[in-house]
């Protein structure tokens, strides 16, 4: 049988073995942050689009314009899709490529954070405002002042704070940056040095800037050692999430060309956090985005792959699947197919 074929009929065995199916079917949907608001669970995707643009290690081909806010009534129950809630178009600062947006919620507004390529090509973040969960949203004129690259991920601590983490490598534009400075000489690090870490930022009370400089998050292994630049299994690509489980703080996060998703517990929302092991094993797809989130008493890991489009990896499905944890906190892998 020739390669393709055989490649083709594995891709068909994994379909039909998947642990879940695509949340929605009528539009392509990625990199999904959900939140529950007022009991209703929220997802906030990236919307896929096939925008014709040639494949490369940048991710170029990732073309998407607009946002869609998909709401459920319960786990188990049919999404709705409630159409476009905010457009490139509509975003005055931004150029193209709205890729992996999240939301937050604070004082009877929905804070829409996300990250798109400026005029000049640089991947920065921004902000849109509704008072709906579903939008629609409307930009800030600006981008968050100091902020890059892509991925962010609103997390708001049980005191009230909120903390939004960032960044992403390759097409992320992560390792053009040191000390929250651009510099196009810029190169990630060498196999044996300290891989980049995800950046992180308390937000202002108003959750339209940041309050502080923002930091890079250190991802240790067990001996307290920073994560290495080649360690592929293991150290930080994309994908930033936070979530709090019996008052430690775990940072979840995408390894991009290895294409798990990992996790690390700390004591502070600022790190360092520990590497604690895989919550999901490789998709059908190249990328692997998620988020985490408690409904009902249950941990749910929000994920995607691309299934529905029978493997193109920049038409994503967003699926759900609970996860369980041990005594000890660590969380059990899960295997998206049988
Ligand atoms: O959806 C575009 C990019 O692909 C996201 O920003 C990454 O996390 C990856 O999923």
């Amino acid at each position: 049988m020739h390669q393709n074929n055989l490649k083709q009929v594995k891709i068909e065995e994994l379909i039909d073995s998947a642990i879940s199916k695509p949340i929605v079917t009528h539009i392509y949907t990625a990199d999904p942050s959900a939140h529950v608001f007022n009991n209703k669970i929220y997802i906030y995707p990236s919307h896929d689009i096939d925008a014709g643009i040639p494949f490369n290690d940048n991710g170029d081909h990732f073309g998407m314009e607009d946002y869609h806010v998909i709401s459920m009534d319960t786990i188990d129950s049919d999404a709705v899709d409630n159409g476009v809630a905010l457009h490139v178009n509509d975003v005055l600062w931004a150029e193209k490529q709205m890729w992996a947006p999240d939301a937050a919620y604070k004082n009877g507004k929905y804070y829409l954070v996300f990250p798109a390529r400026n005029k000049r090509g640089i991947f920065q973040i921004g902000v849109a405002v509704s008072d709906s969960p579903t939008g629609p949203f409307k930009a800030e004129p600006l981008p968050i002042k100091g902020s890059y690259s892509i991925d962010p991920a609103v997390f708001e601590d049980e005191d009230g704070s909120f903390y939004c983490y960032f960044g992403g490598i390759w097409g992320g534009q992560l390792q053009k940056f040191r000390n929250n400075k651009y510099d196009e000489a810029n190169e990630l690090p060498k196999a044996n040095e300290t891989a980049l870490g995800p950046i992180v930022a308390k937000m202002t009370d108003d959750l339209l800037q940041f309050a502080e400089e923002p930091k890079e998050i250190k991802i240790l292994d067990a001996f307290g050692n920073p994560l290495l630049e080649g360690d592929n299994d293991r150290r930080f690509f994309e994908a930033s999430w936070v979530h709090k489980y019996k008052g430690k703080y775990y940072f979840s996060y995408s390894t991009g060309d290895t294409h798990f998703i990992c996790y690390a517990i700390g004591d502070s929302p600022y790190g360092p956090f520990t590497y604690a092991g895989r919550i999901l094993n490789p998709v059908i797809g190249w990328t692997s985005h998620h988020s985490i989130c408690k409904f009902d008493d249950k941990w749910y890991l929000f994920y995607h792959d691309s299934s529905l489009s029978k493997g193109i990896t920049h038409l994503r499905s967003v699926k759900v699947a609970e996860i369980t944890y041990n005594e000890d906190g660590t969380i059990n892998t899960l295997n998206p197919y049988k």
